[in-house]
């Protein structure tokens, strides 16, 4: 039997109604992230051509100066954002400070967006799946200002949609706006992104773990016990677990999200929050986790409970199946509670 195609933007207009505001305002933002990223998709599907169409930082052959696919990506997204009409200001992993629109519609409208436009771009060069990651927030400054810090330094808690985008063999666009968790594949055929994965839910006991265990002498007690544990044989609890690491976190994310497992960058001995960025990273991803029933934590706090207080700000991930997570958590409160007595 032949399903009916739904497409994103179908989807959306037939789901605006549920949003928490339903002026279609936040439909039309969901529409602009998903138009940007065909154009960011089409860019990076040329990656490789690079040396024949002109080398990063060089000129192609029509001229014009090739950029990098990370500055790409966030002039497109930031571009797409501030035209929209639907979004105040935008916070970049790959910008210093947050952009507050000036134009008239952009300062009446009621959204801001933080993003990472292209997460994992060293992987670009050889062939591997990258992605963008964004979450949105309702402003909490008055409509028709300029939008402010305190707009964006929001707890996960506040987000009223957040998703991303897997560059992969296939292009994925993964998103929730406070509902069920959907994927929408892009098909090239038809430049549109078409539901494939309606109401994705993480298993609750995962079977992968991904860290990068090299930094092993720098991960804390409680962690690299957590590890061993994944890579102890018990036949009740289907142990050892696999390791996967690609070092690509949408990717890793997005397999673990699909098969179940844990994702984790923990702190290091000289990077006590870790790498990853709480607005930019840790708290889009820690939604989508808890919409899809999985769980994500600093080892102490949930991530959406984590208040921000700068933009860049790092934290401690470890995301993923239910029960994983509260493995490793049950492991790092052990030697927390230890080393308080
Ligand atoms: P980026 O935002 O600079 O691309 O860095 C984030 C990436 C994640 O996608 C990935 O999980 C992590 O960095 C890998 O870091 P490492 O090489 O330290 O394991
Ligand atoms: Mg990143």
């Amino acid at each position: 039997m032949l399903n009916k195609i739904i497409t994103l933007n179908e989807y959306i207009a037939h789901k605006q109604k549920d949003f928490s505001y339903a002026t279609g305002e936040l439909s039309g933002l969901l529409q602009d992230i998903a138009l940007a990223a065909k154009i960011v998709n089409r860019e990076i599907n040329k990656a490789g051509l690079v040396n024949i169409l002109g080398a990063t930082g060089s000129s192609n052959v029509y001229g014009e100066e090739v950029k990098k696919l990370d500055v790409f990506a966030n002039d497109q997204f930031i571009r797409s954002l501030r035209t929209s009409g639907e979004c105040c200001g935008v916070a970049s992993e790959e910008e210093e400070s947050f952009i507050a629109f000036e134009n008239e519609k952009a300062k009446k409208a009621h959204y801001v967006v933080c993003m990472d436009p292209l997460d994992g771009s060293s992987n670009i060069d050889v062939n591997i799946s990258i992605g963008t990651i964004f979450g949105i927030y309702r402003r909490k400054s008055k409509v028709s200002d300029i939008c402010n810090l305190d707009d964006f330094l929001q707890k996960g808690r506040e987000l009223v949609a957040a998703g991303y985008v897997i560059y992969g063999s296939s292009t994925m666009l993964v998103y929730s706006a406070g509902g069920k968790v959907n994927g929408f594949t892009l098909d090239p055929s038809l430049g549109e992104f078409c539901l494939s994965h309606h109401d994705i839910k993480i298993p609750k006991k995962g079977k992968i773990y991904s860290i990068n265990e090299s930094y092993k002498n720098s991960f804390s007690k409680s962690v690299n016990e957590f590890v061993e544990y994944c890579k102890t044989e018990d036949k009740a609890t289907n142990r050892p677990y696999s390791s996967r690491y690609v070092g690509s976190m949408v990717t890793d994310f997005h397999r673990n999200l699909i098969k179940g497992g844990i994702f984790m960058y923990p702190a290091l001995r000289n990077h006590p929050n870790g790498k990853l960025r709480l607005l930019f990273e840790g708290c889009p991803m820690a939604y989508l986790v808890e919409k899809a029933g999985g769980r994500a934590t600093t080892g102490y706090t949930d991530i959406l409970d984590v208040q921000p207080t700068g933009v860049h700000q790092r934290v401690p991930i470890f995301i993923g199946s239910e029960d994983m997570v509260e493995k490793v958590e049950a492991f790092i409160q052990k030697y927390e509670s230890v080393s308080s007595l």
